[in-house]
């Protein structure tokens, strides 16, 4: 369901920046749910760049039951740009939850106008995509944008509307980057890595996923690839309080 879209992002990243591959901790870049008739793969990817330190994609492919797309992009950290994420879900083809978002380090009003407001173009393009959906586990207060698109939505309209919702946001995201001055003072670098580190932080605590992770792949697995890959910068809370 959600495999163009994974390639269309493999091969923008590979036509524009000179990428390296970022090490997937040992056993964490693949893994297998055998239930018989209920398969699950999961697959990982992960690149950097000289502007991206890390970019990390993954596909849940559990065939009918379910398909998820799920990627972060995560700037250097002398660029205060937002991080480029994505969160496509589909279960059984009937409930399909789509999340596309610049996600703002800050929320100041200067960095709003800067990064945020050229979203609106495109996402009043895409109004249906945009459904303002009540959020359950996070707070969309805190590190998603007010032009993200997030939907419940049907196989037809992926094709025909998040594609290209997609592509003109993939699209203004590098442009975006290609503009960006780099940070040099090493006060405002440090200001984004705890502000990314944070990010981690808050992402790997409210995560949803870690329930369908466990359902495949077990609690412990899942506990290592959302604070070793996904997450890897948050400390696990029962470390972070002992
Ligand atoms: C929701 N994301 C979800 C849900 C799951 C995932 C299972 C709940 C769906 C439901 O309502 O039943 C899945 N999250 C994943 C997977 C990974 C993950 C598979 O991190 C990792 C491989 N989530 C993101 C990113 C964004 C995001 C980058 O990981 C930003 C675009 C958004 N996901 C997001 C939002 C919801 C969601 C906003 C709705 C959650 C809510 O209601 O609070």
């Amino acid at each position: 369901m959600f495999q163009p879209f994974k390639e269309y992002l493999e091969e923008e990243l590979f036509k524009r920046f000179d990428l390296q591959s970022r090490p997937i901790p040992a056993g964490l870049e693949y893994n297998l749910s055998d239930r018989g008739k209920n398969q699950a793969t999961i697959q990982s990817w992960c690149y950097q760049s000289a502007e991206l330190r890390k970019i990390r994609y993954t596909y849940i492919d559990a065939g009918e039951m379910s398909q998820v797309f799920n990627s972060v992009i995560y700037p250097a950290h002398n660029y205060d740009l937002p991080l480029l994420g994505i969160d496509f879900l589909s279960f059984g083809k009937k409930k399909i939850l789509v999340v596309l978002d610049f996600q703002p380090l800050f929320r100041d009003q200067v960095y709003q106008d800067k990064y945020i407001e050229p979203m609106r173009e495109i996402r009043d393009k895409y109004n249906e995509l945009a459904q303002n959906l009540e959020m359950k586990f996070y707070d969309a207060n805190q590190y998603f944008s007010k032009y993200l698109l997030f939907a419940k939505t049907d196989a037809e309209t992926v094709v025909t509307r998040l594609f290209p919702a997609y592509q003109e946001y993939v699209q203004l995201y590098w442009q975006m980057l290609e503009s960006a001055q780099p940070l040099t003072k090493e006060k405002d670098i440090q200001r984004i890595v705890e502000a990314q580190k944070h990010y981690d932080q808050y992402s790997a605590e409210r995560d949803p996923a870690h329930g369908l992770f466990s359902s495949y792949f077990g609690k412990e697995w899942s506990n290592r690839f959302l604070y070793e890959f996904l997450f890897e910068d948050a400390t696990p809370l029962a470390v972070a309080s002992a």
